[in-house]
């Protein structure tokens, strides 16, 4: 094989291996090591967990004293940095390894560039770029959120054909079938965080929460061990304090932020905190919502909810992706819209989206859309 290629062939596998950690290394990166000596593997890792090893550690014991002379492939630049583990560098280092072949650097200001640098200057031969795209696109929220602070955010919404989402009356249960309702858990297993309002938390009694997975295909993919599912964090945007203690979703345990724009003295339990956040026309802050998740290192977040908070998002221009389950069904034209958007008077105004995926599920179709770059 030819160097090129044979780089994009470790690359490859590295990436694969990473995957693995899809769903627990958040707020850390999915990051994979692959170690070859003489065409051969000897040794593979992964990031687990923030708090664990990373990648290059676990693949450099699996190497053991065969690391002196290899060449390691990393998806994503090694650390130099005292985290809360050692700088990988050192270890590269120590272990006398001849090349590292990195496929993206690493986003974080206190690593970007300098793991490199500090490679470079004790003589081992870097080589950066091999298909950096896919260590990119499976790390989509961590590196939004080092580059401009907040999560990456995808808007989830179950419609009928004619894009309508309840009838008149409110009642909504259920358009999609329940296969695409088992889709969407494996979206909210992917997230940080779920955003939602207090009107359809209310209104559909939702719980917001990652349930068990039927499907035996998705089953045996993501949930080998259902009994530890991290629940994401909930966020209900409740600008009239409408949420009481005695709403099934809050009783629920797993941690709450209640959005809004005054505190309720009622008693609330120990998981729910209030967070006032006000703009200058006294309505919620949506970015100061989406810079908070930032700083408190969430990296993707699903938003789940109704016409006017879809639209509102939609219009702050910070949706990245759209997932839409849409149901054979017509609701007709006294039913309610996707989203509650402003009256454009040119098309070249209104928001637009790049079809990403479009897939069969069940009876219904999911549509995956994804923004379109400026
Ligand atoms: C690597 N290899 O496998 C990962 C890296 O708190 P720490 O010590 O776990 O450091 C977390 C940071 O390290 C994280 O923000 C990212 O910049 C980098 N992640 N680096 O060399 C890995 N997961
Ligand atoms: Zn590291």
């Amino acid at each position: 094989m030819k160097n090129n290629a044979k780089d994009i062939f470790y690359m490859k596998e590295a990436i694969k291996i990473a995957k693995k950690g899809e769903l627990t290394t958040s707020p850390n990166p999915n990051v994979g090591c692959i170690i070859v000596k003489n065409d051969i593997i000897i040794g593979t890792g992964w990031h687990k967990k923030s708090g664990k090893p990373h990648a290059e550690i676990y693949a450099l014991k699996k190497a053991g004293e065969k690391a002196k002379q290899s060449t390691v492939y990393i998806t994503l630049e090694p650390c130099c940095h005292f985290g809360k583990t050692p700088p990988c560098c050192i270890a590269l280092i120590k272990a006398g390894v001849a090349k590292v072949v990195i496929s993206s650097l690493d986003p974080n200001p206190m690593v970007s560039g300098k793991g490199i640098q500090w490679l470079k200057k004790e003589g081992i031969i870097v080589k950066v770029g091999i298909i950096s795209y896919a260590a990119e696109s499976i790390n989509k929220g961590f590196f939004q959120r080092m580059r401009i602070g907040i999560p990456w955010i995808q808007l989830k919404l179950a419609s009928s054909i004619d894009g309508r989402t309840a009838l008149k009356n409110g009642i909504s249960k259920w358009i999609t079938s329940s296969k695409s309702r088992q889709d969407v858990q494996i979206y909210r297993k992917k997230s940080d965080a779920i955003i939602s309002s207090s009107h359809s938390v209310i209104m559909d009694n939702a719980l917001l929460t990652v349930r068990k997975i039927h499907r035996i295909e998705d089953k045996k993919k993501y949930l080998k061990n259902q009994e530890t599912i991290k629940q994401p964090l909930r966020i209900i945007i409740d600008s009239k304090n409408r949420m009481t203690p005695f709403h099934r979703c809050i009783k629920e345990p797993g941690k709450i932020l209640l959005i809004r724009l005054k505190y309720d003295r009622n008693r609330w339990p120990k998981n729910v905190e209030q967070v006032i956040l006000k703009n200058n026309t006294f309505r919620i802050n949506l970015i100061d919502l989406l810079k908070l998740l930032g700083k408190r290192q969430i990296n993707k977040v699903l938003i789940e909810t109704g016409a006017s908070l879809s639209g509102a998002f939609l219009k702050l221009n910070v949706v990245n992706e759209i997932i839409i389950y849409m149901a054979p069904k017509m609701l007709g034209n006294y039913s309610k819209p996707l989203f509650m958007l402003e009256n454009y008077k040119k098309l070249q105004l209104v928001p637009q989206f790049s079809f990403k995926n479009v897939k069969k599920i069940g009876k219904d179709i999911r549509l995956i859309l994804i923004k379109n770059k400026k």
